[in-house]
C-alpha cells in the first residue's frame, strides 16, 4: 500500500472481504456545487450507495494524506471551504501532499487514488473533455489522459456541452477508452439525454457492465472504461435553456480572461447562476442516478 494514503477502516475492511466499494470524487463537492447543497449532497451520494450494496470510498487529500474514504466532517470541512481548496489534478500531487496540504480531487486524480487503493468502480457526475476552441487553446482536460492509462470504471452523465463533445469523443478513442452508453446508443450531454453522437457500445444492465470491465480488465487493458449514463427524463433540462446559459458562460469566461484550472470552475459556477439553480437540482439528481447504477456494477463485479 503507498505509504502516503490513508484508507478507511471500513473502506479497508470492504476491500479485503471482496466487497463492493464505490470511490467519488471531492473537487463536485469544493468546486462544483455551492455550499451547503455540495454537501448535502455529497452524503446523499453516500447513502444512495449503501442502500444499493456497496460501500462509498470519497476521494480527497487532506493535511497531505491521500484519503480513500472520508468521514461526514471531513466532507464537511472541504464542502464549507469550497474553492479555497486547492483543486488537485495528477500535476499537483506531488506538491500537495509534500507540503501537507489539502486537495479536492478531480476525476483524474480520484482514478488515481481509486487505483492504489485497488477500488475499481467510481461514479461521478461530468467528466472533463476537449474544450470548445481546443484547437486554439490546448485546454484538454487531464481526466482524459487519465481514462486513457488508469484502469477504471467511470460512471458519468456524459459531458457538458460547455466542451467539444465531438473532439471528447475523438480523443478518447485514440486513448483506446471504450464509451458505453448504459441504456442508450447516444452519447448523454449532462443535462440532456441526447447529444446528437454515438457512443462506442451500448449495455443495459449492471451485470453486463460488470462482465465487460472484467474482460477489460483480465485483458491487461492499461485505461478506463467510460461508462454514460443519462439524466432520468423527469430531471433533464430544456435544451434551449441550458444551450443559452452554458453560451452566456463561455462568452463571460472569455471576456473575463479565464484560462486553466479556472475554466471549469468558473463555467460550471456561472450554468448554476444563470439558470437560478435549477441546473444545480438536474446535477444533483444525475449524480444519484449514476452513483446507483455505479453500486449495482460494483455489486455484480464482486459475484
Ligand atoms: N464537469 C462537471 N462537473 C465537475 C467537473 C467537471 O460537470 O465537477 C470537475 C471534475 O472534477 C472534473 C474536473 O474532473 O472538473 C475537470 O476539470 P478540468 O476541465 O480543469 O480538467
Ligand atoms: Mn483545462
Amino acid at each position: 500500500m503507498n505509504t502516503y494514503l490513508d484508507v478507511s477502516p471500513e473502506v479497508r475492511q470492504a476491500l479485503a472481504e471482496g466487497k463492493p466499494v464505490v470511490a467519488l470524487e471531492s473537487t463536485i463537492i469544493s468546486h462544483g456545487m455551492p455550499y451547503p447543497k455540495n454537501v448535502e449532497t455529497a452524503l446523499l451520494v453516500e447513502k444512495t450507495i449503501r442502500e444499493n450494496g456497496a460501500v462509498p470510498a470519497t476521494i480527497a487529500i487532506i493535511g497531505g494524506r491521500l484519503k480513500a474514504g472520508l468521514s461526514p466532517d471531513e466532507i464537511e470541512y472541504l464542502g464549507k471551504a469550497g474553492p479555497k481548496v486547492a483543486k488537485a489534478s495528477r500535476r499537483d500531487l506531488a506538491a500537495i501532499v509534500a507540503r501537507g496540504a489539502d486537495g479536492a480531487t478531480t476525476v483524474t486524480t480520484t482514478m488515481i487514488i481509486a487505483h492504489m487503493a485497488g477500488i475499481k468502480v467510481f461514479a461521478t457526475g461530468g467528466i472533463g473533455g476537449v474544450h470548445r476552441g481546443a484547437e486554439v487553446t490546448m485546454d484538454i482536460s487531464a481526466d482524459l489522459e487519465e481514462l486513457g492509462s488508469t484502469p477504471v470504471m467511470v460512471v458519468c452523465a456524459g459531458a457538458k456541452s460547455i466542451l467539444d463533445l465531438g473532439l471528447t469523443l475523438e480523443y478518447l478513442e485514440t486513448k483506446g477508452v471504450p464509451v458505453i452508453g448504459y441504456g442508450t446508443d447516444e452519447l448523454p450531454a449532462f443535462y440532456t439525454r441526447r447529444s446528437g453522437f454515438g457512443v462506442d457500445y451500448r449495455v443495459d444492465s449492471p451485470e453486463e457492465l460488470a462482465t465487460m470491465f472484467k474482460a477489460h480488465l483480465a485483458l491487461g487493458m492499461k485505461g478506463g472504461m467510460l461508462v454514460t449514463n443519462p439524466i432520468p427524463e423527469e430531471y433533464a433540462m430544456d435544451k434551449a435553456v441550458i444551450d443559452a446559459a452554458i453560451e452566456q458562460a463561455l462568452s463571460d469566461a472569455k471576456a473575463a480572461g479565464i484560462h486553466g484550472k479556472e475554466t471549469t470552475p468558473f463555467l460550471l459556477a456561472k450554468v448554476v447562476e444563470l439558470t437560478g439553480g435549477d441546473s444545480l437540482e438536474s446535477n444533483i439528481r444525475l449524480v444519484l442516478n449514476n452513483a446507483t447504477v455505479a453500486a449495482k456494477t460494483a455489486v455484480e463485479m464482486c459475484k
